[in-house]
């Protein structure tokens, strides 16, 4: 059994089917979706604006990395091309945090590190989670902090840049 927050984002082509595909690729999976967010490019390669997401998500029968596999999967279905660290793609799923059985997963195997080492310095990915799970708590460099906190420490203008749409990934679709 596990328990993840998924991060989701698009800034190539069909943004917005992009991050449908997901939710529906999880399907029963899928326990949360956060609203979606348009959002400044984070990194400093000059690209398009994204789409985020977060998404909550529970299985009885995976394990963490079966999150991290099957977000692959769908990031192949979305024609992903890898080019440039933090540059523009079809779609990316970050796994940002997974518990088990045991309670909340610590790892920092470079194939799947969690929970994920920049999520607390990323507004794309703090504000739509918090939307979804208000009470959640982060840790990140040996500190533990609720989200509201690590949203409040960022730049304003960061948080600024990260505006939510009316666009919905689940129920009725325009
Ligand atoms: N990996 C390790 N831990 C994880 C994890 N927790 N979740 C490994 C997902 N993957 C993890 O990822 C590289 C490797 O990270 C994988 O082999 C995996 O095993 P990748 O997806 O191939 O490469 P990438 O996505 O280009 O690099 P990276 O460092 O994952 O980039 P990020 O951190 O995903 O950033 N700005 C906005 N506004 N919105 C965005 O969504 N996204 C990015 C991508 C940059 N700027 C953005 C956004
Ligand atoms: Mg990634």
């Amino acid at each position: 059994m596990s328990r993840a927050v998924l991060s989701i984002g698009s800034n190539l082509g069909d943004r917005l089917g992009y991050l449908r595909g997901v939710v529906d690729g999880f399907g029963d999976r899928v326990l949360a979706v956060s609203s979606v967010y348009t959002t400044a490019p984070w990194g400093g390669v000059d690209q398009d604006d994204y789409l985020n997401a977060v998404l909550l998500v529970e299985d009885p029968a995976f394990g963490c990395r079966d999150w991290l596999a099957a977000g692959q999967d769908l990031e192949r279905a979305a024609d992903r091309v890898r080019t440039v660290r933090w540059g523009a793609r079809t779609l990316d799923v970050d796994v940002i945090a997974c518990a088990d059985e045991r309670g909340e997963v610590r790892s920092d195997d470079p194939e799947l590190t969690v929970p994920h080492p920049r999520a607390h310095e990323r507004a794309f990915v703090l504000v739509p989670w918090l939307e979804v799970e208000p009470a959640a708590v982060l840790e990140a460099d040996g500190v533990t902090r609720a989200l509201a906190d690590w949203i409040a420490a960022l730049p304003a203008d960061e948080r600024a840049e990260v505006r939510r749409t009316e666009l919905a990934l689940v129920g009725e679709r325009s």
